[in-house]
């Protein structure tokens, strides 16, 4: 029996075990976890601790109810960004907040709600992850703080993300990574562009259009990199919701294994993957090497999902980056941009008419506003609204970018 309690309060059990454990015991595994983990950490203030603790000893009689962690919403015993894939299937569902509701990894008890993930059927009690009542953006927030944590407490016990019959068609959507430019000396920064292509958009029916895509990149840590890899979801026009995680940015994203990214993206219970378009923005920075090498990156752990959080089927592809001591070949600036600094909107003249694609970043790497022109010698980019300060355009084309520093004022 002891042995019982000590391994329930080290959480070491699998699920198996949890399955064999004393029914006394597998029913307050949940309290006697919480409070043995709360005597070993301190996370909580005193304040929020005694509250919690009182919260334990009042609801103990009502256990076996659901018990949750916060951040993994798809209960499948961990927080990732595969838990992005249910908040946006249920985006904007309301039910009975929980009382008390701590964002940190322990386990709380969990208000049934009377409607479940339409395929998984995982209870939307675990998607509410921050406890609100509400299922939205905010709910990103203990996926960030409790990234990897692994759990085997929840009641129902976690179970794999499987989600069967995927949906097929003739031209399925691409998920494509690119390297720009695709040949790096040392120093260089690198891009690493994530597309998402759909051929056919009219190949889904309005009533379920994709919702949210998953995936993994492997390969970058054949890459002589500077750490870290900076990530800029493409947030313009915002109808998407973002997770990614790298092994260096370790106070919020823990755990991922180096040369590793996780990158999760999802609309607010829309459709947002209807259309191809951008995903992400990778910026790499190369380190100093001699030795010409071809570095291969790839997609992996793939999930495609629409608003019935039902696996539509789709094609990944890599890249490779050439890396080595030869200077790319970077085309002279071809624009001119002005005025600088600018109140109302950025004028581009090109030497010659191309398509042209600009982009405007703020100093911490979010796209503000993006324009698209075909076969232009002129652009101009409304830049009214957004706060002074600096911000960088990207001045995009099929022979080149540009990159200039511009003003607001
Ligand atoms: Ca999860
Ligand atoms: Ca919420």
């Amino acid at each position: 029996m002891l042995l019982w309690v000590i391994r329930l309060m080290s959480d070491t059990l699998d699920s198996q075990e949890v399955a064999e454990c004393p029914a006394p015991f597998r029913h307050f595994r949940f309290l006697i976890y919480s409070v043995s983990r709360f005597a070993r950490v301190r996370l909580l203030s005193n304040a929020r601790l005694v509250a919690l603790l009182c919260f334990l000893l009042s609801c103990s009689a009502a256990l076996p109810g659901q018990v949750m962690y916060p951040g993994d919403l798809n209960n499948d015993g961990t927080a990732n960004h595969i838990d992005l894939l249910p908040l946006g299937v249920a985006y904007n569902r309301f039910g009975p907040p929980r009382e008390p509701a701590f964002l940190e990894w322990v386990p709380q008890e969990n208000i049934p709600r009377p409607d479940a993930l339409p395929v998984s059927g995982v209870n939307l009690g675990f998607v509410d992850a921050n406890g609100d009542g509400l299922i939205d953006t905010f709910d990103l927030e203990p996926i960030a703080l409790n990234y990897d944590s692994l759990q085997s407490l929840s009641i129902p016990p976690p179970q794999a993300y499987l989600l069967t019959d995927t949906f097929f068609v003739d031209n399925p959507p691409e998920l494509r990574l690119r390297f720009e430019p695709p040949t790096a000396s040392p120093g260089d920064t690198v891009r690493l562009i994530v597309e998402y292509i759909v051929p056919d958009p009219g190949a889904f029916p309005p009533t379920a259009p994709p919702l949210g895509i998953t995936f993994s990149i492997n390969g970058l840590d054949t890459l002589p990199i500077v750490p870290p890899i900076r990530i800029f979801p493409d947030t313009v026009p915002g109808d998407l919701m973002f997770v990614a995680a790298t092994a260096n940015q370790a106070q919020f994203w823990r755990s991922v294994a180096p040369g590793r990214i996780e990158f999760a993206a999802a609309g607010r219970g829309m459709g947002a993957l209807g259309n191809s378009r951008q995903l992400a923005e990778m910026f790499i920075v190369m380190e100093d090497m001699i030795i010409l090498r071809e570095m291969p990156v790839y997609p992996d752990s793939v999930l495609l999902i629409n608003t019935r959080e039902e696996v539509i089927a789709l094609k990944a592809f890599g890249d490779t980056l050439t890396v080595g001591s030869h200077l790319p070949v970077w085309p002279a600036a071809f624009a001119k941009v002005f005025p600088n600094p600018a109140r109302q909107s950025l004028q581009v003249q090109m030497k010659q008419p191309l398509n042209l694609e600009l982009t405007l970043f703020s100093t911490t790497g979010l796209a503000v506003r993006r324009i698209r022109n075909e076969t232009t010698r002129e652009a101009s980019l409304n830049t009214a609204g957004l706060p002074p300060g600096i911000y960088f355009l990207e001045i995009r084309t099929g022979q080149g970018i540009q990159i200039e520093r511009v003003a607001l004022e």
